[in-house]
């Protein structure tokens, strides 16, 4: 008996749940590929930009007047756990894009410390992508991405980008810093869409 025995298996209700190839984790991994910023929220700002009819820029205030929904669902990372019930409350990117009018049908995800990646609006619309700045009712902590992330839980996880800034609409897909190294364009975990190829 070894403890990954145990952190390899879900209860048998569970299984369903798990994307193929995944094993259930119970912390929360911090990954990070390189320091974390820290932004303080007086200088802290979000744009959506680019391929746009209006580029709209919100202050952390206006950001929190935004509508907000509170999310709780199953994340997949890449390197192979998955998290059931993780908790968040943020604004969904459908609320962020409200009036802005695409000429693409794509967006690359910036952040500061200049981390991105790439994903169709598609994948960003339709209910399926939030920036949130709580998670499991306080404050994002910073190296989960606080002040405010993206959470795109229907995809691996490197999509959800922490530290995000901005969201840049553009005409062509763009791979990101990930996709660039040879992982997935989109990253369906269902799918194990790993590595570009897949
Ligand atoms: N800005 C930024 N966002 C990022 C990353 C990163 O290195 N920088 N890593 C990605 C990867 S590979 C994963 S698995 C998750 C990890 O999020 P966590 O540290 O909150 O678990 O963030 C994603 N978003
Ligand atoms: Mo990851």
């Amino acid at each position: 008996m070894t403890r990954g025995f145990f952190r390899r298996h879900a209860e048998p209700a569970d299984e369903g749940r798990l994307p193929p190839g995944q094993y259930l984790e119970r912390g929360f991994p911090v990954l990070s590929a390189g320091p974390t910023p820290r932004v303080p929220t007086e200088r802290w700002d979000f744009a959506v930009y680019g391929a746009v009819g209006g580029e709209r820029r919100w202050t952390w205030d206006e950001f929190h007047a935004l509508p907000r929904e509170s999310i709780t669902k199953d994340i997949h990372c890449v390197t192979s756990w998955t998290k059931f019930d993780t908790a968040w409350e943020g604004v969904s990117v459908d609320a962020l894009l409200d009036g802005i009018h695409p000429q693409g049908g794509f967006a690359v995800a910036e952040c500061d410390g200049g981390y991105t990646t790439n994903l169709a609006l598609d994948d960003l619309t339709g209910g399926k992508a939030w920036v949130v700045d709580t998670y499991d009712g306080k404050p994002l902590p910073p190296e989960h991405g606080g002040p405010a992330r993206l959470l795109v839980p229907h995809l691996y996880f490197w999509k959800s980008a922490k530290w995000v800034r901005r969201i840049r609409i553009t005409e062509h897909d763009e791979p990101g810093f990930w996709e660039t190294l040879g992982y997935h364009d989109r990253g369906d975990p269902w799918r194990e869409q790993r590595y570009a190829g897949d």
